[in-house]
């Protein structure tokens, strides 16, 4: 099936729109512009087929142009537009809430929800320093993030965040009292690992070295991801977060996963830390829990946290954080619709049965010109290219490029490509991606 081509936009036309985490300038100079997708595919504005390698960005889990959603979200629309969530409820907020709480990892059974992923970062932040003020211990402020890590771009997922050019102009503007600890990407040492990394827990030891530094009584929690995407694809070695959890129980240090990227299947369970079998006690989502129809977040958070909330006065609100667009019903409506999905269609652990296949075929890339490592787990994928000299980040923007012009969408970051297609991908597809990445890569300088 083809897009109907649509008319060009002249150059003047696409001014006004200041593109984020974009090289507008770049950009506007030769766009690439997208009018159509369903399945795993899109249509450019000029009717070209492209192979969405991406998943969008990373929250399309069910594909493209999935038609319950859109009959859910026409439904919702038709039926009540808007309903305020302050002093006010309608039911299926509620009912999203505990269809979320039947999947979460074991006890997360209390859900906040927000519009982003940023916004659900923000959230779960606050959410930490209330949880220890209401038990007394308000001088647990501090927040401990990660080297590389992404949470966003609000002021408190920026502040954790570890990603130089997120931070470096906004410095003195970051929050105060966060600390990070070292990220564990080490290529010398592991370098083409399949999944996780064998090599690399005692980096958690470093939260030992940061309490010893500040003093447990200061830190409120620690937050990371627990596979990073942004960073380019960063996994935890085997063991480590294990031992953060374990660090953080010792030292009454609430441990935040950022599940942003790593939700709603991708890891081969609904989250990665079922994966990983380490639970945290508040998890920020959002991307594949509306499959990226409607925007939405959610974080969830274990009940003691929750109940240590729920004091003084009955008619007291127990915290002071909110949304406009908390729970927007066309929103809850898209996410009912796509939960519907994922379990119909078996999509949370789909990954899990295709890890196998993927990571073979994502390894074959081992060998090819400028390839320096390959990472891996569930239906993620990264491939590192050695950077160009004094021109970090060229090579590989120069290999999404041509990937896009020979039809398959991946991301760039730095000198990593990384891949995080639908979980409805088949095996064709896979091989699609791989054979189209290989000869590109060879094809480029
Ligand atoms: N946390 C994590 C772990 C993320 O990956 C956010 C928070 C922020 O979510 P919002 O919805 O506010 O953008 C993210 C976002 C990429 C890529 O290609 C990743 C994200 C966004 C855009 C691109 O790796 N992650």
């Amino acid at each position: 099936m083809n897009a109907q081509p649509k008319p060009a936009l002249s150059p003047t036309e696409l001014d006004a729109f200041w593109m984020p985490f974009t090289a507008n300038r770049q950009f506007k100079a030769n766009p690439r512009l997208l009018a159509r997708a369903d399945g795993m595919r899109y249509w450019t504005v000029d009717g070209r087929e492209v192979l969405d390698a991406v998943a969008g960005l990373w929250c399309v889990n069910a594909g493209h142009g999935r038609r319950e959603i859109t009959e859910a979200v026409t439904q919702q629309l038709n039926t009540m537009e808007f309903a305020p969530t302050f002093q006010m409820g309608h039911p299926i907020a509620f009912e999203l809430a505990n269809r979320l709480a039947a999947i979460a990892p074991p006890g997360m059974d209390r859900v906040f929800f927000t519009n982003s992923g940023s916004e659900s970062v923000d959230t779960a932040l606050k959410i930490a320093i209330a949880y220890h003020r209401a038990r007394g211990a308000g001088q647990r402020t501090r927040l401990i993030g990660r080297e590389k890590g992404y949470h966003g771009v609000g002021f408190g997922g920026m502040s954790v965040g570890g990603m130089v050019n997120n931070r470096k102009i906004f410095g003195s503007s970051m929050v105060p009292g966060v600390d990070h600890l070292p990220h564990t990407l080490d290529l010398g040492h592991n370098a083409f690992s399949r999944g996780l990394p064998h090599w690399g827990a005692h980096f958690a030891n470093e939260l030992e070295r940061l309490i010893a530094l500040h003093d447990a009584s200061t830190i409120a929690a620690v937050i990371v991801e627990p596979i990073s995407g942004s960073a380019g694809v960063i996994l935890p070695p085997v063991g480590y977060l294990k031992r953060l959890r374990e660090i953080c129980d010792k030292n009454d240090i609430l441990l935040i996963f950022d599940e942003v990227i790593t939700g709603f299947g991708r890891t081969g369970k609904p989250f990665a830390a079922q994966s990983f079998d380490v639970t945290a006690d508040l998890m920020t989502t959002a991307k594949g829990l509306t499959n990226g129809a409607v925007p939405m977040g959610a974080v969830f958070a274990q009940r003691k946290i929750y109940d240590a909330l729920m004091q003084g006065p009955e008619n007291a609100i127990e915290l002071f954080h909110g949304y406009t667009y908390s729970a927007h019903p066309v929103a809850c409506a898209a996410a009912l619709a796509t939960l519907d999905i994922y379990e119909r269609e078996g999509l949370l652990t789909r990954a899990a049965t295709l890890a196998p296949k993927w990571e073979d075929a994502v390894h074959s890339l081992r060998g090819t010109k400028h390839v320096i490592d390959v990472r891996n787990y569930g239906l993620i994928a990264a491939v590192e290219l050695d950077s160009r000299a004094g021109k970090p980040g060229a090579r590989a923007f120069d290999v999404f490029l041509k990937c896009f012009e020979r039809g398959v969408m991946v991301r760039q970051t730095g000198d990593v490509i990384a891949l995080s297609p639908p979980l409805i991908i088949e095996e064709k597809q896979i091989a699609r991606i791989v054979e189209t990445l290989t000869e590109v890569i060879r094809d480029t300088d």
